[in-house]
């Protein structure tokens, strides 16, 4: 070998080298990191919520008028909804059934589902229901067969869960997320009729997609129900049955509102025990799920003085306890690998 194909020969073999130390990437550094068996904390980006946003989707919902199933605001208000998860991005399926009522009533009801990553295997569900009671059962007499606005008992979930769209538009989770608008919840028997109350006459939307979802098998590491999340002074204490249920999830977002600052909502304590759509996730799916629903330990009824009456209005709503609400979540799943 003389001396220029020599030099042309060690030429080469840098420029190799080279190249394979440059397609490698950080190898050796991943080589030489201490292995602690502690897995490292991933610092992320939690995108900020917009209070006033998820206000004016409550306020949108509200102005089709009440929400019950089988009147034309209903219907109306359920186009508005799948064109809006539409419009954020999200995969979107429109389940309809025909459900009966306490009173043999036949519904035409609608559950919505936005997706978002479908491919992911890891998930997370956030649900809300998005019907309006038909009747302030809870107001004075001659208001008791009124349908409700449901601004707080329904439209508040579902605002606080389009914010939470625009948002994952504008940043992926590392999960994929399923945001899903139960209808038919709040069909439940009125205090004033005199047969059967049951249980299972609420929920009605709920029972439906947990025995058939709108993908098969459809499973999520734990889901998040949001249930009059916008009233002035909400407080959320630990729900009686998400506890026993859903123990993890439920301290797991008490403490992310914690540390963002939000614990006179948050209230780590006991509080009630409600049946709501999240009983349902919970028994017909096995996805622990968490009822995040304003909880009064010191009224009659459990509830915001508001509750099932015709007051549960817009001029009740808070956009401070839809901010406390909203980021608290966002602080959850986003922080979630
Ligand atoms: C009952 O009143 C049986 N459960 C409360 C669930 C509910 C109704 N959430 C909103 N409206
Ligand atoms: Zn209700």
């Amino acid at each position: 070998m003389n001396m220029k194909s020599y030099r042309q020969l060690l030429f080469l073999i840098l420029l190799l080298t080279g190249t394979a130390f440059l397609s490698c990437g950080n190898s050796k550094n991943r080589l030489q990191e201490p292995t602690t068996g502690v897995e490292e904390k991933v610092k992320v980006e939690v995108p900020t919520f917009n209070a006033d946003s998820a206000y004016a989707y409550i306020e949108r919902q509200v102005a089709f008028g009440p929400r019950v199933p089988n009147s034309r605001a209903h219907c109306d208000c359920g186009d508005y909804l799948a064109a809006q998860l539409k419009r954020f991005g999200a995969e979107v399926y429109s389940q309809t059934a025909e459900l009966t009522a306490y009173d043999g009533t036949l519904l035409h009801a609608r559950n919505l589902i936005g997706v978002y990553r479908p491919e992911a295997t890891k998930r997370i569900l956030l649900c809300s229901h998005w019907d309006s009671r038909p009747y302030a059962d809870q107001d004075k007499e001659q208001h008791r067969h009124t349908a409700i606005d449901g601004a707080n008992d329904g439209a508040s979930g579902v605002g606080v869960l389009l914010e939470i769209a625009r948002q994952l538009q504008r940043q992926s989770a590392t999960l994929g997320i399923d945001l899903v608008f139960f209808d038919a919840e709040d069909y439940g028997a009125p205090d004033f009729f005199d047969g059967l109350h049951r249980a299972e006459y609420w929920c009605l939307g709920s029972q439906y997609w947990g025995r058939i979802p709108h993908t098969a098998n459809y499973k999520a590491r734990f889901g998040i129900l949001l249930d009059m999340v916008g009233g002035k002074n909400a407080t959320f204490f630990y729900e009686g049955y998400s506890s026993r249920t859903a123990g993890k999830a439920m301290k797991k977002i008490w403490k992310a509102a914690e540390r963002l600052g939000y614990s006179r909502y948050f209230i780590a304590q006991e509080g009630g025990e409600v049946t709501d759509d999240h009983v349902f996730v919970n028994r017909f799916r096995q996805i622990p799920c968490v009822d995040i629903i304003d909880y009064d330990p010191h009224s009659d009824t459990g509830f915001n003085p508001t509750w099932h009456t015709l007051d549960d209005n817009m001029e009740h709503i808070d956009k401070a306890t839809l901010q406390a609400v909203g980021q608290t979540l966002l602080e959850v799943i986003y922080n979630e690998q």
